[in-house]
C-alpha cells in the first residue's frame, strides 16, 4: 500500500507531479493549476522567454521566465500566495549559477553522516527508488531553486561503477526523473579508478589514464547529455589522489577537467586536504593551515571549468569557525563554498540548528562575488519527512534561499519556511521562528563556547567528550591544561592568522579585538583571563554551558505551545527530549572537565559535579 508522500514546505501542492510532465514548462503549468485549485485562486498565465534563462518576472497576472525560470517563477508565485504574500514583481535571478546538493549516499543504501534514514535512490549495491518520492524531492529542490544533485558519496566505494556502461542507463533514468525540475546530476568519482580497469596507473600525466577518463566522460554524456560534472575528494582522509604520483592537485584536477570540458561539464575539486595521521605531540602542524598551504600556491593553475570547493571553515563544519582563509587567497581560481546541511557536528537532526543565520555571517565576511557556486552536503534520507527532524527541512529550504540570494534576511527565510510548512497563528509562528533563529546560539553555548570545538565524541560526533580527540591523529586539539586552554594562532603564535587579508588579521590577532565566539580558536588564554564584560574565562565557560542547557529547556517549553500537525508534533517533541538530555550531558561533562582542571569554583554556586 503506498503511503501519502510528505510534502515538506509545500503542503498546498497536494497532488503528485505526474510522469508526463517532462519539461520544466510542463511542470510549471501543472503546479500552477494544482496549486491554484488548492488555494482557490485564478491561474496566472505562463510565458516562456528563453533569454531569461533561470530568471523570471511576475507582472500583470503573468509569469514570464526562461526554460527553468518559468518553473522557479511558478513556485515563487505559488509559495507567496500560500503564505498570503505577493511575489516580487522585479526580475528575479539566482545569485550563483550552480546551487548544488552533495549527497553522501553509498551504493549499499547507507549514507555517510546521514541522519534521516537510508538512501533515497541506492540499496543493495544498485539504484532502487520510489519514483513518486523522487518527483516530490525534485519539486522541493526546484521550489527553492537548487539545480545540481551529486548522487553519491565523495568517499566513493562500490558506486564507482556508476560511470561504467552497465550502470549508465540507470543513471540516465534517474537524470530523466530530475530533469523536469531543472536539476542536473553529478557524480563523485574515485581518482584511482583506472587501476581497477586494467590501466596500470592513475597518474594524471599518463596518456592512458587521460584516455580512460575521456572515454568515461564521453560515455556518460552520451547517456546523460546534460550531466553536470564530476566531484572529487582526493588525497584526503586516505582517498587516492595525485600526490601518489608526485603530481599537484592542479595537475590532477585539470586532467579530469579536460575529459569533461568538451561536454560543457565542470570538475568540482574539494579543497579538504590535511594530515589525518598527525601526532598530537607535534604542535607545529596545525590542521586549519593545511588547505591554504596546499592550494594558495596553485592559484591561477586550474583550468576554467575547475571549481575548487572549499569548506566554509578551515577545520570541518564545526559549530563556529572563522571563514576559511583559502576563500580569500585564490583570486584567479573559480571557487565554491561548501556548507553542510547534514548536522554532523551541529546536532545530527536531533538538536535544533537552523543554519541561515550562520551562513548570512559568511556573506558579511566574504563578498559573495568571490564565489562562482555554492554546495551543501545533503540532510536528506528515506525517512517519511525526508530530513529526520521535521524542522531540519528548514535547512534544505533555507539553503535554496541562500543559494538564490545570499543577502536574504535569515529571519524572513525561516519565517517563510515556518509559515508555508505549518500556517500557525501569528504568535505561534513567531515562537517557531524565534526558536529557529536562536537555535544555533543555544547549541553553540553548550557544545562550542568561545570557539572551542572538537569536544565531541569521536566517530559519532554527537555528545560530549572533551578529551575524545585530544590525543588522536586528526589534528583537532584544544590543549586544555591546569592553567589555560586554546591554540595560539596569532602572528607571534603559530601564524595561522597570517593566512588572512590584513584587515581580518587585525580582527583576530589580539585577544582583545578577537570576537568572544572565536577567542579560543585564535588564542591560548588563562582561565583567569578577564573578558570585556568583566567575567573570567572560566566563569564564561561555566555560564555558557548553564545558559545553553537552559536555552534548550526553554525551547522544549516553547515547542509545547505550538499546535503542529501530526506526525510533526510527536517527531519534534521526541527529538526535543533527546536534545535536552544531550544539552544536560554537555553542560555537566564540560563544566566538570574544566572544574577538575582549573579548580575554579562557579561564582554563582551552581552544581558542578566533582
Ligand atoms: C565524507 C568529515 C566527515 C567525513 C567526511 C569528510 C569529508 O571528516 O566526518 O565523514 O567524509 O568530512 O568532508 O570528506
Amino acid at each position: 500500500m503506498s503511503k501519502t508522500i510528505r510534502r515538506a514546505w509545500l503542503p498546498f501542492l497536494n497532488v503528485d507531479v505526474p510522469r508526463d510532465c517532462d519539461t520544466p514548462e510542463k511542470v510549471a503549468a501543472f503546479e500552477l493549476k494544482a496549486g491554484c485549485a488548492a488555494l482557490k485562486l485564478p491561474v496566472p498565465a505562463l510565458k516562456l522567454d528563453p533569454a531569461l534563462g533561470e530568471g523570471y518576472a511576475i507582472s500583470g497576472g503573468a509569469i514570464t521566465g526562461g526554460d527553468t525560470g518559468v518553473l522557479y517563477g511558478a513556485y515563487a508565485w505559488l509559495m507567496a500566495a500560500a503564505a498570503g504574500e505577493r511575489a516580487p514583481e522585479s526580475l528575479q535571478k539566482p545569485y550563483w549559477p550552480l546551487r548544488m546538493i552533495n549527497c553522501w549516499d553509498n551504493a549499499d543504501g547507507s549514507i555517510e553522516r546521514g541522519y534521516a534514514g537510508r538512501s533515497l535512490w541506492f540499496e543493495g549495491g544498485d539504484f532502487c527508488y520510489d519514483e513518486g518520492r523522487l518527483r516530490q524531492l525534485g519539486r522541493m529542490l526546484a521550489s527553492v531553486g537548487l539545480n545540481v544533485l551529486c548522487v553519491n558519496n565523495v568517499n566513493v566505494k562500490a558506486e564507482a561503477e556508476l560511470l561504467i556502461e552497465d550502470y549508465l542507463p540507470k543513471l540516465a533514468k534517474l537524470a530523466d526523473l530530475f530533469r523536469p525540475f531543472g536539476v542536473r546530476l553529478m557524480t563523485s568519482i574515485d581518482f584511482s579508478r583506472p587501476l581497477a580497469h586494467g590501466v596500470g596507473t592513475a597518474d594524471p600525466l599518463d596518456p592512458g589514464v587521460q584516455r580512460w577518463w575521456r572515454e568515461r566522460a564521453d560515455a556518460i554524456w552520451r547517456a546523460v547529455p546534460d550531466f553536470a560534472g564530476f566531484l572529487v575528494k582526493a588525497d584526503s582522509e586516505h582517498r587516492p589522489g595525485p600526490f601518489t604520483y608526485g603530481r599537484t592537485h592542479a595537475e590532477g584536477a585539470n586532467m579530469l577537467a579536460r575529459a569533461v570540458a568538451p561536454h560543457g561539464g565542470v570538475l568540482v575539486w574539494r579543497a579538504f586536504v590535511y594530515n589525518c595521521m598527525q601526532d598530537w605531540r607535534d604542535a607545529a602542524t596545525d590542521r586549519p593551515k593545511a588547505a591554504f598551504d596546499t592550494y594558495a600556491p596553485l592559484d591561477g593553475q586550474f583550468d576554467d571549468n575547475v571549481i575548487l570547493q572549499v569548506k566554509y571553515g578551515p577545520y570541518d563544519f564545526q559549530v563556529r569557525e572563522p571563514i576559511s582563509p583559502t576563500l580569500y587567497a585564490m583570486k584567479r581560481t573559480r571557487l565554491a563554498m561548501e556548507l553542510q546541511l547534514a548536522q554532523e557536528y551541529t546536532g545530527q537532526q536531533i538538536d535544533l540548528f537552523a543554519m541561515n543565520p550562520m551562513w548570512r555571517e559568511f556573506t558579511e565576511d566574504l563578498p559573495p562575488e568571490a564565489l562562482c557556486a555554492v554546495a551543501a552536503v545533503s540532510n536528506l534520507g528515506r525517512d517519511d519527512n525526508f530530513t529526520g527532524h521535521p524542522f531540519a527541512a528548514a535547512n534544505l529550504y533555507g539553503f535554496g534561499r541562500y543559494a538564490w540570494d545570499p543577502f536574504a534576511s535569515p529571519e524572513a527565510v525561516l519565517r517563510g519556511w515556518a509559515r508555508l510548512s505549518y500556517h500557525l497563528p501569528a504568535a505561534q509562528e513567531s515562537t517557531l521562528t524565534d526558536m529557529l533563529m536562536n537555535s544555533r546560539a543555544v547549541y553553540e553555548k553548550y557544545t562550542a563556547s568561545l570557539g572551542l570545538c572538537w569536544m565531541v565524541r569521536p566517530e559519532t560526533h554527537y555528545g560530549p567528550s572533551p578529551s575524545g580527540y585530544e590525543f588522536d591523529v586528526w589534528g583537532t586539539y584544544h590543549r586544555a591544561s591546569r592553567d589555560a586552554v586554546g591554540i595560539d594562532r596569532t602572528a607571534s603564535g603559530n601564524g595561522y592568522v597570517l593566512q588572512y587579508p590584513e584587515d581580518m588579521r587585525a580582527r583576530y590577532d589580539t585577544p582583545e579585538a578577537c570576537p568572544d565566539n572565536l577567542k579560543l580558536f585564535f588564542h591560548r588564554l588563562r582561565y583567569d583571563y578577564v573578558m570585556a564584560d568583566g567575567r573570567t574565562l572560566i566563569q564564561r565557560l561555566y555560564d555558557d554551558h548553564f545558559e545553553g542547557c537552559a536555552g534548550a529547556e526553554a525551547m522544549g517549553e516553547a515547542l509545547k505551545t505550538l499546535d503542529l500537525p501530526e506526525p510533526d508534533k510527536s517527531e519534534a517533541a521526541e527529538r526535543m527530549e533527546r536534545q535536552i538530555k544531550n544539552a544536560r550531558e554537555w553542560r555537566d561533562v564540560v563544566n566538570t572537565f574544566f572544574h577538575r582542571l582549573s579548580g575554579a569554583d562557579d561564582a554563582r554556586g551552581r552544581k558542578i559535579y566533582e
